[in-house]
């Protein structure tokens, strides 16, 4: 499987975005998705309503898909941690 691109849009702040960088963290992806301060610089926040039509975070933009809501993104972090740990497996 190729690797996806990941980019989180997120805040330091904000206690959805810790969900998910703590789910990175323990999946051992974190090195693996770009982080994306939206309180760092502005023009993000406004991609990310003009891409998606929500100012909300955290959204993880899967090679080039959006999803938000901290659990789903949680959840499918867990997933294709599986996937990428069973791919080394089988090499
Ligand atoms: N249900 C969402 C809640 C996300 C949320 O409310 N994020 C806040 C920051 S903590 C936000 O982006 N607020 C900005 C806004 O509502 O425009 C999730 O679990 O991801």
């Amino acid at each position: 499987m190729k690797e996806k691109k990941l980019e989180l849009y997120y805040f330091e702040q904000c206690p959805y975005c810790q969900i998910v960088l703590s789910a990175m963290r323990v999946a051992g992806l974190e090195e693996k998705v770009t982080l994306l301060d939206i309180h760092e610089d502005h023009k993000l926040k406004e991609k990310l309503i003009k891409v998606t039509g929500r100012g909300t975070v955290p959204c993880l933009f899967i090679d080039g898909k959006p999803m938000h809501e901290s659990r789903d993104i949680a959840d499918w972090i867990h997933r294709y941690a599986r996937e990428l740990q069973g791919e080394e497996g089988r090499t």
